[in-house]
């Protein structure tokens, strides 16, 4: 039996299951963990979306949220003005199991832990000031608003936008999973009093002055545990400062990543073309 952590999948699920035959994955033994964004941009949404979700509810796969699948939640209560003409996500919301999926989706979670290995996940970091534990109790939060009769309310008025781009422990209500969404969700860049930047995705090295990657901030009092995340494919494979970044770029002719934790192994597949670069977002 071997745990597999993915990268973003974005609708790659051709790779994916070429990546799967690839690493001789075994369903009946295997486990395999997604970074999130396992929707959109990609021609597949649809396909990963159920292959996760079986994955899921038959005991052998987790996944935590992504931007995406937040963007997915978005579309379907109806939140237009987000739509992007890049979206590829038609497949899911015209489903005959559309709403089974969404309401699937809105219950998983923005951080998990794995109770043997010392690791966690999340599709993009965790804020330098957070400790696991602050970290467990703010995904906690945010789940709790999800699985919410009223979530699609939270989805609809409270869940988007950039500000409060600063965590402060004084942060309440929409503010406070607000910014752990963002946190959780899309940080690349941010300073070590856990200030936001969202405007940079390139590789380190080009981000504005004061920022640094989330996890390279000397006081991080989150490196007692290994990170897995995602989300940031300029970075590519990174593996220092106790975390490994598996967002390889697949949807971009990168490659798709699968992360074996038992040796520690990092095992890919090139991905075709499918977008042109320079339409990169
Ligand atoms: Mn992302």
């Amino acid at each position: 039996m071997a745990l597999y952590i993915i990268g973003d999948l974005q609708g790659c699920f051709d790779p994916l299951q070429q990546l799967l035959r690839q690493i001789d994955y075994d369903p009946a033994a295997d486990e395999l963990w997604f970074v999130g964004d396992v929707v959109n941009r990609g021609p597949q949404s649809l396909e990963c979306l159920r292959f996760v979700r079986r994955l899921e509810e038959s005991g052998r796969g987790r996944m935590v949220l992504g931007n995406h699948d937040f963007h997915l939640l978005a579309q379907a209560v109806g939140l237009t003005r987000f739509r992007s003409r890049k979206d590829t996500l038609d497949d899911i919301l015209n489903a005959p199991d559309r709403d089974s999926l969404i309401d699937w989706l809105r219950q998983q979670p923005l951080y998990l832990t794995h109770e043997i290995h010392n690791l966690a996940m999340v599709h993009a970091g965790i804020p330098p000031q957070w400790t696991h534990q602050q970290a467990r109790q703010e995904a906690g939060a945010v789940a709790e608003r999800l699985r919410d009769a009223d979530w699609q309310t939270f989805v609809r008025e409270h869940l988007f936008g950039s500000e409060p781009a600063c965590w402060h422990e004084g942060l309440t209500s929409w503010d406070r999973l607000r910014y752990a969404v963002n946190a959780f969700c899309r940080m690349r860049y941010c300073d070590p009093r856990g200030c936001l930047e969202f405007q940079c995705k390139a590789a380190p090295g080009n981000q504005p002055k004061g920022y640094a990657p989330w996890f390279v901030h000397p006081a991080r009092r989150n490196k007692d545990r290994t990170i897995f995340f995602g989300h940031w494919s300029t970075l590519g494979a990174y593996d220092g400062y106790n975390v490994h970044a598996l967002d390889t770029g697949c949807l971009w002719g990168g490659q798709l990543t699968a992360w074996r934790v038992e040796d520690g192994t990092r095992h890919t597949l090139q991905c075709p073309h499918t977008l042109q670069p320079g339409k990169h977002s």
